[in-house]
C-alpha cells in the first residue's frame, strides 16, 4: 500500500482559533481525520504530521525518503525563507507537493514569493482544505 507524508509546519498547530478568515475553523486535528479518512477511501496510507521546529521539519523530509512514496508539505512561514527545507527538499528522491490553504498569492508581498516552489512538484494554494486531498490525489496519480 502506497504511504504519504503530510506534514504542517509553524503555527498550523493553530487551526481553528488562528485567523479564521484566512485559515477557516477547522482544528488541525478534524484536518488530519479527514485526511486519514480520505487516504483510507484511496487505499493508501496517509500519516500526518505537525511541528513548529524547523529542524524537526528536515528530519522529516530527510526520514521520508526511505518510508513514504511522497510528501504533502505546507511549510508555513518557513515557505518564504527557508533556504534548508528548499535544501532538504531538492535532496530527496521523493515527490513533494507543496501546499497552503490561503492564496498566498493573494496575500502580503513577502508571501508571494516561496523558496521551495522551484524544488516541489506542484503547488496548490488558496484552496483550503481541499487543497491537501488534491495534492493527496496528485501524488497517487503519479505513482501509478
Ligand atoms: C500558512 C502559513 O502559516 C503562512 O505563514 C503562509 C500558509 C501561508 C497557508 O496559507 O497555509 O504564508
Amino acid at each position: 500500500m502506497e504511504r504519504i507524508l503530510v506534514i504542517n509546519g509553524p503555527n498550523l498547530n493553530r487551526l481553528g482559533t488562528r485567523e479564521p478568515s484566512i485559515y477557516g475553523d477547522d482544528t488541525l486535528a478534524s484536518l488530519e481525520q479527514r485526511l486519514t479518512h480520505f487516504g483510507e477511501i484511496n487505499n493508501m496510507k496517509v500519516e500526518c504530521r505537525q511541528s513548529n521546529h524547523e529542524g524537526i521539519l528536515l528530519d522529516w523530509i530527510q526520514e521520508a525518503e526511505s518510508k513514504f512514496g511522497g510528501i504533502v508539505l505546507n511549510a508555513g512561514a518557513f515557505t518564504h525563507y527557508s533556504y534548508a527545507i528548499r535544501d532538504a527538499i531538492a535532496s530527496v528522491n521523493i515527490p513533494v507537493i507543496e501546499v497552503h490553504i490561503s492564496n498566498i498569492h493573494a496575500r502580503e508581498e513577502f508571501r508571494h514569493h516561496s523558496v521551495i516552489a522551484p524544488v516541489v512538484a506542484g503547488q496548490i494554494a488558496g484552496l483550503g482544505f481541499k487543497g491537501y486531498e488534491l495534492a493527496v490525489l496528485a501524488l497517487l496519480d503519479s505513482f501509478s
